[in-house]
Parts: C-alpha cells; sequence; structure tokens
C-alpha cells in the first residue's frame, strides 16, 4: 500500500512526511502548494476544500487533518511505536497534547501567517497578527510547562507529538514579532533532540541548510 501526500516546504505536510518515513511506509509525494497567489490542485479540493496541506491518500480513501491523520498513521502501523496504545496510560496525554498544538499553537500561528482569515478589513489585519504573536507566547509557554524536566513530552518515550513539536518550532520567526524558541528551554531541549533523526535530516534537510521556505 503506497500512500500519496500533498506536500510542500515549509508547510504542515512535513510533519505527516517525517511520520511516514519513521514508519518506513512506501509514500509518494503529490506537489501542492501553500502561496495563496496559486491555485489548488483540484483533486486535493475535492477532497479537502479549504485548501490547506497534509492531505493524505491511501488507496481509494483520503482524508486531512495533520493531527488526525498522526494517530491514524501511528495506530495504523503500531510496530513504528511512534504512539501509546489505546491502552496506555500515556494515550490520554498523547492525545491531548497533539490536539492542543493543532487547534491552539497552530490556531496562533495562522492568527499572523492568515490574519485575513481573522480580521474584518485589511486594517484589521495587524492586529490579528499582533494577538497572534502574543498568542504564541502564551500557547509555547503552556507546552513549555506541561513538559518539565520530561525528556520527551510524555517523559520517557520518543513519540509522534515530539516530531510535531519540532515541526511547530520550525515555524517560528522572531523577525515576524514571534517569540524566540530561547524561551521556552524544555521545548527547544526536545526539538534539538529530535534534531538527529534521520527522518528530520531528509525531511528537514534544506531548514536545516537554512533555508526558510519564504516565510
Ligand atoms: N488544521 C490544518 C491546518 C493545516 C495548514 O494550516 N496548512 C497550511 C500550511 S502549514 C496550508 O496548507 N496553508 C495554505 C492554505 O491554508 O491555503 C492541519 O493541521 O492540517
Amino acid at each position: 500500500m503506497t500512500y500519496q501526500l500533498f506536500y510542500a516546504p515549509g508547510s504542515a505536510a512535513m510533519g505527516t512526511r517525517v511520520i511516514l518515513e519513521e514508519i518506513g511506509a512506501p509514500y509518494e509525494l503529490i506537489e501542492s502548494t501553500i502561496d495563496m497567489d496559486k491555485p489548488r490542485l483540484p483533486e486535493q479540493l475535492a477532497i479537502n476544500p479549504n485548501g490547506w496541506i497534509p492531505v493524505l491518500k491511501w488507496g481509494d480513501k483520503a482524508m486531512y487533518e495533520g493531527a488526525a491523520i498522526t494517530v491514524f498513521l501511528c495506530d495504523r502501523h503500531p510496530d513504528a511505536g511512534l504512539a501509546p496504545a489505546i491502552d496506555d496510560p500515556e494515550r490520554g496525554l498523547y492525545l491531548q497534547t497533539l490536539v492542543y498544538f493543532s487547534s491552539s499553537v497552530q490556531n496562533a500561528f495562522q492568527l499572523d501567517y492568515y490574519p485575513d482569515r481573522f480580521a474584518d478589513t485589511p486594517d484589521d489585519e495587524p492586529s490579528a497578527q499582533r494577538r497572534g504573536a502574543r498568542r504564541l507566547r502564551e500557547t509555547w509557554k503552556v507546552i513549555d510547562d506541561q513538559i518539565g524536566s520530561n525528556f520527551w513530552v510524555l517523559g520517557e518515550r520518543f513519540s509522534a507529538v515530539d516530531i510535531y513539536l519540532f515541526m511547530l518550532t520550525t515555524w517560528l520567526r522572531p523577525s515576524r514579532g514571534h517569540p524566540t524558541i530561547d524561551e521556552f528551554p524544555n521545548v527547544k531541549r526536545i526539538a534539538e533532540a529530535v534534531l538527529p533523526r534521520d527522518s528530520i535530516q531528509l525531511v528537514y534537510r534544506d531548514w536545516i541548510a537554512g533555508d526558510n521556505y519564504g516565510y
């Protein structure tokens, strides 16, 4: 079974690609875009009318929403050991953190990167962006405090949530008023521990080399 992933550099689809690499499942990338001036592929829009990625296809099925795709893939490939099983004591924290990342931390990024979705008029957009930068600080602080002295987000065990954390840290841009990762030492420690993984080195090669994907 070969997965197909609608993909663009710099996007949340990179996190999905890392999961696919970690799982060792065969996959193909379908070139998409997050450029708001470019059209989306009709096939992508038919699956996700919102126009955003990641979008994952397998067989005659498809889905979108990065956190849901993460849970889906990790449950489907338990041998990869990327997620606590359904009856594992850490399953709750795993789901809580993934959903918090996707609904709260990502939302804060969106206020800055897509202010037109949150502001009534173009004149109001800078206000949405400023609130987004503050919201980033608030939400990352919650995560930093949650991690505390844990080695990984879930404690002793590496999981897909650590990959998701890494992906989100690559979107931090102090030049846009975002906090720096140094403000969140526990987050930074985990991002640095994730960085050497082969999957990250492959998928984030350009980012590691200093390409900020135009942000
Ligand atoms: N809630 C979605 C959001 C995904 C998202 O914001 N993707 C961005 C790239 S990181 C995107 O495709 N942006 C272009 C657009 O929204 O049209 C998820 O977590 O999968």
